[in-house]
This record gives C-alpha cells, structure tokens and sequence, in this order.
C-alpha cells in the first residue's frame, strides 16, 4: 500500500455516490483495497449532496468524483475514470 495513500498534500476529493449503484460499487471497491480514504457523500440519503452534485457537475449521474486543488473544482464522472485519476495520483499499480 502506498503511503500517502489515505491524503493527497495538493487535492481534496470527494465521492458523490450511492450503496445500490454498481459503478459506485466499483470504485468503492477499488478505494478499497488501494487503502485510499476519499470521504463520500450518498446522493438518495442525503438531497443537498444530491443538489450540490446537479448544479457543480451539470447532472446527478454517479459516480462522480469532486476534486479540488488550489480552489479549483473539477468534477469527474465516470467510474473507470475515476478510478483511472486516483490510480495516477497514488500510484497504484
Ligand atoms: N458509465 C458510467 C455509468 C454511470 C451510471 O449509469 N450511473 C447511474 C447509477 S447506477 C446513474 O447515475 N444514473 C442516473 C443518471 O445518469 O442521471 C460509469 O461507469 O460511471
């Protein structure tokens, strides 16, 4: 497991997702067993996460990763990608 693999020192994430999905099931799953911390927000339990994902991202599709560096929000969606993103930031062979 790779050490800075529970933070990022640049990025803050957060994983707009929900328990029934598969594709957030995918990336749960890869967090996982990459030992990677990313803090998660469930978008049926939780309406305002839901709105904050609509308005930011442009729709309420999941999963949906937020990134933000240097007060910069980016919001990326699809799981492969997302996945494809955190492998490059932690290293994760
Ligand atoms: N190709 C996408 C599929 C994502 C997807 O279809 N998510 C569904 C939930 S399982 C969803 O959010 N559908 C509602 C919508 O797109 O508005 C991925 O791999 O992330």
């Amino acid at each position: 497991m790779p050490q800075d693999s529970v933070a990022d020192p640049i990025e803050s994430y957060v994983l707009y997702q929900y328990e029934s999905c598969p594709f957030c099931y995918r990336v749960r799953r890869f967090l996982d067993h990459a030992g990677i911390d990313v803090e998660s927000r469930d978008i049926l339990r939780d309406p305002d996460a839901r709105r904050a994902l609509a308005e930011g991202g442009g729709r309420a599709t999941v999963p949906c990763l937020r990134i933000e560096r240097d007060g910069t929000v980016r919001w990326l969606y699809e799981s492969l990608d997302i996945i494809g993103y955190l492998s490059k930031r932690f290293r994760v062979a």
